[in-house]
Order: structure tokens, then sequence, then C-alpha cells
């Protein structure tokens, strides 16, 4: 049932790892103060999963590599603390702000501050849902609708039997672009086969405390439990605690579906307590930088840049675990 050989798969990731290669040295001629070295002000969600905690660290180690001197904020998954951090950015002068925007709403106020203090905005990862496209440069990051289709169409070609599978859902950060656009693409995909019902779908906030949370409500109120997909892998991971203190088997009695594809959840799906992961690539740095760099330079950037990514069974998991960076 793999849909692309191994070989492929190791080829899509090796991509995915070294696509993002920067441009050293194209940002010289920006017109920031003093020295010529790039300030970027960088407003971070949080620290809430362990992509997060790998885009952080990639963030970090491309700034260091391309010489730009990034000041760097974490909201703790709260928006007014983005904001905040946002308003001191724009006080500070930076030439540049980037944001993983925690929620889509509520930003066009914060980024016409921005757009008035002349200083350009770039999204990574979340999107926003303004209908105003001047009030960010570009948006680079993960096509979320995709990811969660690819996790529904697994689970269509798993389920051929014509018996009832009843899945329940643990959502990402209510209001989030990944929470919203993984219900959407996950729904979609799963209309294709009629038996495949979602009989509960609740927010663990991208957190592995709140996916074993709502997992431990779900499993009380619903006696028969196929199929878990949830929105990151910390959340899966949250759920098989869940499962095991309720004396089910993880993987087999009941089956775990997850995105991301970090080393924990890899880890899992290769030891089988995780059936199935949609990559989310979280090494947005490098592309990152060299988006500030032209953009700072006047060049003209695409206004969507989306992620290479790829998918991991059982098996897959297992012959790439060793080699995954995080
Ligand atoms: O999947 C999740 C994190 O926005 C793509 O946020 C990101 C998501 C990621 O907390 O683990």
């Amino acid at each position: 049932m793999f849909k692309k050989s191994l070989l492929a798969v190791a080829a899509a990731s090796m991509l995915t790892l070294t696509a993002c290669g920067g441009t050293a040295g194209a940002g010289s001629a920006a017109g920031n103060s003093g020295d010529d070295k790039i300030t970027m002000g960088f407003a971070q969600v949080g620290a809430e999963s362990g992509w997060r905690t790998a885009n952080t660290k990639s963030v970090q180690d491309s700034a260091k590599k391309a010489g730009v001197d990034l000041k760097f904020s974490d909201a703790q998954q709260k928006q007014e603390n983005q904001i905040k951090a946002i308003r001191s950015y724009i006080q500070q002068k930076v030439d540049v702000i980037a944001f993983s925007p925690v929620v889509e709403s509520g930003w066009d106020t914060v980024l016409k501050e921005a757009k008035n203090a002349k200083i350009p905005v770039i999204l990574t990862d979340r999107a926003v849902d303004s209908s105003d496209k001047t009030l960010y440069k570009t948006f680079l990051g993960s096509d979320f609708v995709e990811e969660g289709k690819k996790a529904g169409e697994w689970l269509v070609e798993q389920s051929k039997a014509s018996e009832p599978v009843n899945i329940v859902e643990i959502q990402g950060t209510t209001g989030s672009a990944p929470a919203n656009d993984r219900k959407e693409g996950f729904a979609e995909a799963i209309k294709a086969d009629p038996d495949l019902k979602i009989v509960a779908s609740q927010s663990g906030d991208f957190t592995r405390s709140g996916g074993k949370q709502v997992m431990e409500a779900f499993l009380k109120n619903n006696a028969d439990i196929d199929v878990v997909f949830a929105h990151n892998d910390d959340e899966g991971l949250g759920a098989i605690e869940a499962i095991e203190a309720a004396g089910k088997v993880p993987g087999k009695d009941i089956k775990i579906i997850t995105i991301d594809a970090v080393k924990d959840g890899m880890t899992a799906l290769s030891n089988g307590k995780i059936n199935y992961i949609v990559e989310c690539s979280p090494m947005l740095g490098d592309q990152l930088m060299d988006l500030a760099k032209k953009v700072i330079a006047g060049e003209s950037v695409p206004e969507r840049v989306v992620t290479e990514e790829t998918t991991f069974t059982q098996e897959q998991a297992k012959q790439v675990l060793a080699s995954r960076p995080y």
C-alpha cells in the first residue's frame, strides 16, 4: 500500500531539509540603521510542542548563520502577547518583523501600524485571515488543508471493509490556521467513505497534556472508538497515555493518525503506537532569512512559499528514525 517507494520518500525528506538553502550576503543593501546587519523581530507562538521547539531552533540557528540580528519573543500561545511583541519591534525600528500568528483573526490593526512605520512583515508557519494582502510581504509555511487531506486519505485507504469506523478528533489551538485547515482537509477526504464518522471533536491546544485530557474525556463518553485523528504529534502522544491508562492498546485497539513527524512522534510510530504521520516541517529558518534579505533589499518575493513535506507509515518511520534531525 506504499504510495511511493522508500527511495522517493527519502528523497522527499531530503528536499525538505535541503531545499531551503539561504543566499548569504544578499541583504547588504538594507536601509537599516548603523551597520548593515539586518535586525529581525520574531514573535513566536510559544513552546507548546516538539514542532515549535524545533522551529524556534531553526529560526535562531539560521539567523546566526545568515548574520541576522534576531530579537526573539515567546507569546506563550496568547495573541495579546504577540501583539505587544510586534508593537515593541515597531518601536525598536527593526528592519523586518516575522511572526507565526497564534490564531488567524484580529491582526489588521497591528499590521497596519507596522505598514505605517514602513516595516515589512513576513508570516511564517501560520496564516492570518486578513483580506488586505498588502499588510504582509509573503507567507512561508505548510499547506495545512493538504496535510489534513493526506491524513484522511490514508484512513480511507485502510478502511476498505464496509463497517462503521468511529473517529475522534483532537484539534489544535482553537482559531489557529493549522487547526482550521487540518480539520477541513481531513473532513473533506473522509467524505469518500460514508462508514467513516467523526463522533467527537475537541481542542487539545497542540499540547501533550491537552491531548491526554481530551482523550480521557472521549474514552469516558464513547464506548467504541476506532481511530484518533490528532492535529499534532504531541496531542497524539498525550492520547496514547490516556488510552494505555484505560487498559487499551494504542495503535491496535485504537488507531492513531497525527501530523508533524517530530522525533517523539516518529519513535511512537516506529514502536507501533501511532499508525500514520503526515509530515509538517518546522525547518523554516533558512528560507525565512533568505526571504527577509530579499524583502529588505526591495527584491520581489512570491506571495506564498509552500513547504515540501511527505508522509510516514510505521515501516517508513523505522527506516528514517535514526537520521531525523528533530
Ligand atoms: O503542527 C504544532 C504546533 O503551526 C504547524 O503548531 C504549526 C503547528 C504544529 O504547535 O505541533
